[in-house]
């Protein structure tokens, strides 16, 4: 017996009698409601798939097509059956990526008011399809209905510490969509690599995407405005928006390398091989800072369609600015009290360009010092006091501190990926305080990210840090609600359903998967 098949076994000879559930129904993120009917549906070569005709409809029946193919080897084809799999858009399935899947002998309905709910019910469709070829397969039948807790479910990848190439990009977005991420956020530049070809700037790429390593290799890497698109549309195929970070006005290193007029000595500097926070930013005080990102930006937004654009704002030392006279004479003149104000000015003034685009600017929770516009998105890092801080601002919220999967296995175990509910916090320093603040703010709370800064990821090992704990990460935000002991041995359960199916996609998750199952 191979030791696929031979985990999937052990899989399912743990999971049905805990939950009593027919063989293979085992779904991650677990649906908000799922009943069990009698009986199946046998899907073989006479299975159609219909759809509505508008694009979208079309391209997700063919996705689904594609994946029945490549899983069971079963080739089904477009068009109307009596015994056929039907997509239905339907204004009665309520919920912007709801949906409801009714799975009977007699055919599969999967039915939602947006393209958005109809690829999440493929998506589940295909959870419930058996592993392994074969000439017809049986689909337990179901009436799920389904819609998640947040709307912002997300993972960032951070390619400028260490590059990614564009075919473990889109392996990623194959993996988070299964389980229903719908945001990727790609930390494209940061002091040790600009990873994002710009036209009227080529030395961002030519210089800026390289570093000397200590050993006295070069390292680096970018990707093109066309591998750029291809990525974006992969994951829209894949119901997965893009989230671009450009970094200011700190961790700009690898930007100052290629163009040392953007900081405020003006000296010329090499991409840095240091982590850590760098002092060598971009300067406030110098119109010319203004003009350049603005025509990044402009290259920037085109490429991608998401109604957010990450500016950063993180980890900004304020020395440079302390010591530049053009600075000095800006912060004066606009009033500001000290350089906490001027970073305060520079992020408005981003921000409101990126309005007059007609986009919504996020930025990590330093973009509160000095004061930050309520529009701007928060995205929450430092703990839950900047949490509620946000929050009592009027800012909606992307939670991340609590989900940095760039840490060890055992500092952040997949328990407390699964445990942690970004609703009610208990790590602040007056937990009461922030408690009130939560409940008083929840409509504010927009999801949750999990990180994968790069120090200590690469291609080689990301995987080991993904995995299984964005499937945690996944069944958290999904659910919303379920962070008890019984969720808990209840995930466990669906978790070692879903190590076969990592294994067929030959994923390298952690080690994990040697969880005892209780
Ligand atoms: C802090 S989190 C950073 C990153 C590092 C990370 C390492 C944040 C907004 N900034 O630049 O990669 O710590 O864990």
């Amino acid at each position: 017996m191979s030791k696929i098949l031979a985990r999937y076994l052990l899989g399912l000879s743990t999971l049905l009698p805990a939950l009593g559930m027919a063989a293979g129904v085992s779904i991650v993120p677990e649906p908000q409601h799922l009943q069990l009917e009698q009986g199946s549906y046998r899907l073989d070569a006479r299975t159609r798939v219909d759809a509505p005709k508008d694009a979208r409809s079309r391209e997700i029946a063919a996705f689904l097509r594609e994946a029945i193919r490549a899983q069971t080897g079963i080739a089904v084809r477009e068009g109307a059956a009596a015994h056929g799999i039907v997509l239905k858009l339907d204004p009665a399935v309520q919920g912007d990526e709801a949906y409801r899947l009714a799975v009977t002998p007699e055919r599969v309905t999967i039915s939602a008011s947006t393209g958005k709910g109809l690829f999440w019910g493929v998506q589940t469709l295909r959870q419930l399809l058996p592993l392994g070829k074969a000439a017809r397969v049986e689909i337990p039948a179901v009436h799920i209905e389904d819609v998640p807790a947040y709307a912002w479910r997300g993972v960032m990848l951070d390619v400028s510490r260490h590059f990614y190439p564009v075919s473990f990009v889109e392996k990623q977005l194959d993996l988070l969509s299964y389980y229903k991420i719908n945001t990727f956020h790609w930390h494209l530049t940061d002091d040790q690599g600009w990873r994002i070809e710009i036209k009227r700037y080529p030395k961002l790429t030519s210089v800026g995407a390289w570093r000397t390593e200590s050993d006295g290799t070069r390292y680096g890497g970018f990707y093109t405005q066309t591998q750029i698109r291809e990525v974006v549309n992969y994951a829209r195929q894949r119901n997965i928006t893009v989230i671009p970070e450009i970094e200011m006005p700190g961790h700009s290193v690898a930007a100052i390398a290629a163009y040392p007029e953007l900081s405020c000595d003006k000296k010329q500097v090499a991409v840095t091989t240091a982590w850590g926070v760098h002092k060598n930013i971009d300067c406030v005080g110098d119109e010319g800072t203004f003009t350049f990102i603005e025509n990044v930006l402009d290259e920037v937004l085109p490429l991608f369609p998401s109604q957010y654009v990450h500016i950063g704002g993180d980890e900004v030392p304020k020395d440079r600015w302390h010591d530049c006279a053009s600075c000095q004479a800006l912060m004066h003149k606009q009033g500001l009290k000290d350089e906490e104000g001027l970073q305060s000015y520079f992020i408005k003034r981003i921000q409101h360009w990126l309005e007059g685009k007609g986009k919504t600017l996020v930025g990590w929770d330093e973009i509160l010092e000095g004061g930050a516009d309520t529009q701007a998105v928060i995205e929450a890092w430092r703990g839950a006091d900047e949490q509620a801080k946000a929050l009592a601002n009027g800012n909606r919220v992307v939670v991340a501190g609590p989900f940095y999967i760039d840490h060890a296995l055992d500092s952040l175990t997949v328990k407390d990926v699964f445990h942690t509910d970004i609703a009610n916090d208990s790590g602040a320093s007056d937990a009461k305080t922030d408690a009130a603040v939560f409940a008083a703010h929840r409509p504010q709370l927009l999801g949750a990210e999990a990180p994968l800064w790069s120090e200590r990821a690469n291609p080689y090992n990301a995987e080991s840090k993904l995995y299984p704990r964005v499937l945690a990460f996944a069944d958290n935000l999904w659910r919303g609600n379920a962070h008890d002991d019984a969720a808990w041995a209840d995930f466990q359960q669906r978790l070692q359903a879903q190590y076969p199916r990592l294994d067929a996609w030959q994923v390298a998750y952690g080690p994990e998967d040697r969880a005892v199952v209780q």
